[in-house]
């Protein structure tokens, strides 16, 4: 098992580790670019978003209920934060490991789609 993030899962690799349940993990950005750069990561390996069939798609729900949870208990309801998936080759896709980046803690810089 060569994936990063499943070794990070497995206690392998430590990590800041933020939120966990029996189906993600939420640590901090090892290379944070905000004041507060959190990943949560499903337990179970997709590449990536678009490899998620739709009989998997509760995973998703269940991703973004922690994304809310953990929004919250940063205090980011009240000022708003980001959240990113960057998804393949021309989406920046560094980890081949489904993530979402939670990015705030200060007004973030917008760029150009
Ligand atoms: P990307 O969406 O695949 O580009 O983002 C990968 C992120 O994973 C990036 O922000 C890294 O800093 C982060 N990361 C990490 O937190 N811990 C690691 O061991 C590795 C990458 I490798």
């Amino acid at each position: 098992m060569s994936c990063i993030f499943c070794k990070i899962i497995d206690g392998e690799i430590p990590c800041s580790k933020v939120y966990e349940d029996d189906k993600v993990l939420a640590f901090n950005d090892i290379n944070p670019v905000a004041p507060i750069h959190i990943l949560v990561i499903p337990k179970e390996h997709f590449d990536s978003l678009i490899d998620i069939s739709e009989e998997q798609m509760d995973i998703m729900a269940h991703i973004h209920k922690v994304i809310n949870k953990i929004a919250k208990e940063q205090g980011f309801d009240k000022d708003g934060f980001r959240v990113i998936n960057n998804c393949g080759v021309n989406g920046g896709q560094e980890v081949k490991h489904l993530h979402y980046h939670i990015l705030g803690g200060q007004k973030l810089p917008m760029y150009e789609a």
